[in-house]
């Protein structure tokens, strides 16, 4: 991710270019294609990727910690992935690998959509490890207990925190502002600040991402689009002869 700035984004979770052109026109830095929570296929994912333009950063969420789905991914060419639920350097390491061709990871070299279909191979080959953004998401208390070693594994990019899920696995599921789960998020964000990592967190709301901002998130990710259309057709349809 950039190393100064930040970058606001926002989830796609519908199968629709227009999702990711609306996100751009409407000013969103970046948005983050999630195959782990819809029902996004990797048809889906390419349309999205070609949508928005080049300014639009698009990263997509994996639907799991898994080398198949990471290549598949990385193929289609995006800008980079965030690897969910990843609770140990282990886990971290083996995600860093599967997205890195070799020396560095174990990446399978394939010719697609990254590569420009064949003319843009070897131009993609020899900078993809430098440029890809790889993330990892920082959302189990297992996590919490391993940062140090999460963040010090190389060739992630950036942490990224999942307050939702960070809740569910304290026993506090969608309690994203309670006194512990708060706790967490703080010991993960001034570790990252320590190591000079940059990190993100999601929020449903603006409101919610204030303090981060202002103590160093460099990018965060607001709302997701299917949300943003269901609450504003809601507040619409009910308005309407009011
Ligand atoms: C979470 O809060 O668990 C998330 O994954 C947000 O993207
Ligand atoms: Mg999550």
């Amino acid at each position: 991710m950039k190393k100064d700035g930040f970058l606001r984004g926002a989830i796609i979770s519908l199968a629709a270019p227009q999702s990711a052109e609306i996100m751009a026109a409407a000013g969103f830095d970046w948005v983050l294609i999630d195959m782990e929570h819809s029902s996004l296929s990797l048809e889906d994912v390419h349309g999205l990727l070609a949508a928005g333009g080049e300014k639009l950063l698009k990263i997509v969420r994996v639907p799991g910690n898994d080398e198949v789905w990471i290549k598949r991914v990385l193929d289609l060419g995006c800008d980079g992935i965030l690897v969910p639920m990843v609770n140990s350097g282990q886990e971290a390491a083996a995600a860093i690998s599967a997205a890195l061709y070799p020396p560095d990871g174990k990446r399978s070299v394939g010719v697609t959509r990254a590569h420009g279909y064949g003319p843009g191979f070897s131009e993609y080959v020899s900078t993809a490890n430098r440029k890809l953004v790889l993330m990892i998401q920082v959302e189990h208390i297992e996590a919490v207990r391993n940062i140090d070693e999460i963040i010090s594994v190389p060739g992630v990019s950036a942490i990224f925190i999942g307050p939702y899920d960070l809740s569910a696995s304290m026993g506090l599921v969608g309690q994203v502002t309670h006194p512990e789960v708060v706790s967490a998020i703080e010991k993960v964000k001034t570790k990252c600040r320590e190591a000079g990592l940059p990190y993100g967190i999601f929020s449903m709301t603006p409101e919610g991402l204030k303090n981060h901002i202002a103590d160093g998130c460099r990018y965060a990710l607001c709302g997701v689009d299917a949300f943003m259309l269901a609450s504003e057709a809601g507040r619409i349809a009910g308005s309407i002869g009011k």
